[in-house]
């Protein structure tokens, strides 16, 4: 056998062992020594059964993702399927860790299927943007039922192994090493004489509302095709001979292979694992962290402790006083609470880390010991200053002191401190406890262990981190000020903010920037366009009609009245915003014209594309699929298409540039041309093309 998969045989069972690391994807060289190893054990006069189990941490974790968007290789995945599902030996999954996708199908395709506890099952393939391509629509729904295996098939999700027992996926949980157990059953139906079980020979599941069904999950995927045609492939193995009805689900396959919301979750998939990559700390070990200060406990800087508690940590919060350092307690008590109504926390946990894990005082004394601290108060440089003035004459040598900053200078920051090369900038995004975004900024006197550091911290967080160099705004708020003014600029020529946001949900935003704004606080952006203002090029449009929401304290969700009225769970545009804004068109003198969703959504997108590109080409963001995972991590841009940049590619680079070229017609201020842009679009190259150069 090949040594991907090993053969070996214990009395009348032959044993597959999958030794593909990490996960031992189904690679095209697993796969022919899969179909090899079926063909051994057939050929093999002692052998009655064969057991099938994998090396390492995984059972299978699926297809090879690597090998999508190549020509198909045989054997094909559906045809290994059949060819295990069909072979006159009694057939037996053991399965620990994850199978996932191609995984799992495999296991269906045996006959009997036995599982470790701590194992997970799925059909995650929705989160590629494809369905199961080698059966598992047609045999899933066979030993669970059409309206379970829609569940799981479209949500994409784990099914833990006690689970999909109850739903009659799997056979049995036991406990052991993997290949002792599968074999210990096998050798147990064969004593037995327990015959083959081939699923697919198992009746056809009873019919469900397949439309309305349809609809439900269309509707819920905002735009997303593959769970929708999920639904579809599932109807025909209620509806066709298993042999029609793989052909059926095939046929999707195939067609959602070919689409560009594959690319772009295929792209989201690796770039997550990607962007906290970088060779630049390839060889850079970080610093010890166990024990994390936090300053200021707002709902930012509980979120944040909140976040570094479930990840392990112990954590001392600082507060000014008494009243302040209950109600922090009392908020990271009530995020923990949280955390355990999600099933995320057991109560003895949740009660070890509000009882000895987290510390909550008013002197900063009590930071000597830390490894790093995390400045989370007012967004004031005088105060923030002062904090890290403390910080400087407290914590220890070699302490990390971070700031979390959304955009005052960190460098000037630093200068308060003794230890410039000990600061940096790590920006959550609120609820922190929750949002996976991790800004990591990186001033230019920071060194690279602290960077490290910061980088090691997210991974323990669970956070996805992403490198960003000082800028106002960083990426993700320098880039949303663009799409938001992008947006604003539309208003006051025409559209309407109700009209924007319902472009930018078809699009597939769960809400659109109005709506986002009225929910965020519309005082926010108030604030920063104040901050802003003294420094503003005379050139440059901003539109009034907000500050006039704000000057009468109507700030959005929190005070009932923003873009939109909330009163008791309805939410409907507020009228009193177009007579703001036509007032102030008449004002300035403009002549409304009317703006398609299509064109709205292109100019947003021209928007956002545009400063993304100018954050790469400045070096702010170190590649292009950074800049995706902000978005996608940060500020819910819908994944399947992969992020802004990788958007452009699959819109054409010289498509956005010659929309920007088009707009800049009307306001060459704002539409200036990102020169990154410019130069891709003559090379004929785009900005994947970045992502696969060699980080210098
Ligand atoms: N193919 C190729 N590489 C994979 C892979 C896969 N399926 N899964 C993981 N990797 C790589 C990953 O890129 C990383 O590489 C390393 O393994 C560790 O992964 C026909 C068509 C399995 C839960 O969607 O969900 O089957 O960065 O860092 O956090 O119907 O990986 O080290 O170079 O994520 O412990 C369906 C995708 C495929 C599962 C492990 N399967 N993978 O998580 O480690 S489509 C999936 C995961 C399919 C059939 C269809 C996770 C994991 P590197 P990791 P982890």
């Amino acid at each position: 056998m090949t040594d991907m998969v090993a053969y070996e045989t214990h009395g009348a069972v032959a044993v597959l062992r999958l030794q593909n690391p990490p996960v031992n994807a189904l690679s095209q060289a697993v796969r022919q020594a899969l179909m090899q190893g079926m063909d051994r054990a057939e050929a093999d006069p002692g052998v009655r059964a064969v057991l099938i189990v994998g090396d390492g941490r995984a059972f299978i974790a699926g297809a090879d993702i690597k090998e999508f968007g190549k020509p198909p290789r045989e054997p094909h995945l559906p045809d290994l399927c059949d060819r295990i599902e069909a072979s006159p030996l009694l057939v037996v999954a053991s399965m620990h860790g994850v199978s996932l996708g191609g995984g799992l199908e495999v296991a269906l395709s045996a006959h009997y299927r036995i599982a470790q506890p701590e194992a997970r099952i799925g059909l995650p393939e929705v989160h590629l943007g494809l369905i199961p391509g080698a059966g598992g629509t047609q045999r899933l729904p066979r030993l669970t039922g059409a309206k379970a295996a829609v569940e799981v098939i479209t949500s994409g999700r784990h099914v833990p192994a006690d689970e999909a027992a109850r739903l009659g996926i799997i056979d049995r949980v036991e406990a052991g090493d993997p290949q002792a157990v599968g074999l210990a059953c096998a050798q147990a139906l064969l004593a037995s004489g327990a015959a083959r079980r081939p699923v697919s020979e198992m009746p056809a599941p009873a019919p469900i509302d397949w439309d309305a069904t349809y609809a439900k999950v269309l509707k819920k995927g905002r735009g997303q095709l593959s769970p929708a045609q999920a639904v579809r492939a599932v109807q025909a193995s209620a509806e066709l001979p298993f042999a029609d009805g793989l052909a059926a689900e095939r046929r999707i396959f195939q067609e959602l292979m070919a689409t560009d919301q594959r690319q772009g979750m295929i792209h989201a998939f690796f770039s997550e694992r990607a962007v906290s990559n970088l060779s630049e700390l390839a060889s850079v070990a970080p610093r010890a962290v166990e024990a994390v200060g936090v300053i200021g406990g707002g709902t930012m800087g509980a979120g944040i402790a909140t976040s570094a508690l479930l990840a392990g940590l112990s954590v001392v919060l600082v507060e000014r006083g008494q009243t302040a350092a209950e109600a922090a307690r009392a908020r990271i008590a009530g995020n923990l609470d949280g955390a355990l109504n999600r099933g995320k926390l057991t109560q003895e946990r949740h009660d070890a880390l509000l009882g000895q894990a987290l510390e909550v005082v008013t002197d900063y004394a009590a930071l000597a010991d830390v490894d790093l601290v995390i400045e989370a108060v007012f967004e004031d440089m005088a105060v923030k200053t002062a904090v890290f003035a403390e910080l400087d004459a407290v914590c220890k040598p070699g302490a990390v002191l971070a700031t979390n900053t959304s955009y005052l200078d960190i460098g000037e920051i630093a200068a308060q401190t003794s230890r410039p090369s000990d600061v940096i900038g790590l920006h959550f995004f609120s609820p922190a406890h929750v949002m996976k975004l991790l800004e990591v900024v990186v001033p230019d006197q920071t060194v690279p262990d602290v960077v490290a550091t910061g980088f090691a911290l997210g991974k323990r967080m669970g956070k996805v981190a992403v490198r960003s160099g000082v800028c106002d705004g960083f990426i993700g708020n320098r880039i949303m000020r663009a799409y938001r003014t992008a947006a604003d600029h539309m208003v006051l020529d025409g559209a309407t903010p109700f009209e924007i946001d319902a472009a930018l949900t078809d699009f597939g935003f769960a809400m659109g920037p109005f709506a986002v704004s009225d929910l965020a606080g519309l005082d926010i952006a108030w604030a920063m366009r104040k901050r802003l203002a003294p420094t503003r090029d005379p050139r440059e449009r901003v539109g009034r009609y907000p500050d006039t929401l704000c000057e009468a304290g109507e700030f959005g969700r929190k005070t009932g009245k923003g873009f939109y009225l909330y009163d008791a769970g309805s939410v409907e545009p507020n009228p009193e915003v177009m007579e703001l804004v036509m007032a102030e068109r008449a004002e300035r003198g403009i002549t409304p014209r009317g703006f398609s969703p299509e064109e709205i959504q292109r100019r947003y997108m021209a928007a956002m594309v545009n400063e993304a590109a100018k954050i790469v080409g400045e070096g702010i963001a170190r590649r292009p699929l950074d800049v995706d995972m902000v978005l996608l991590f940060g500020y819910g841009f819908p994944r399947y298409h992969g992020g802004p940049l990788k958007w452009a590619d699959l819109q054409g680079v010289d498509t956005v540039l010659a929309d920007i070229e088009t707009y800049a017609r009307e306001d060459d201020f704002f539409w200036q041309p990102a020169p990154l842009l410019r130069q891709l679009a003559a090379e004929g190259r785009c900005f994947d093309d970045l992502n696969k150069a060699p980080q210098t």
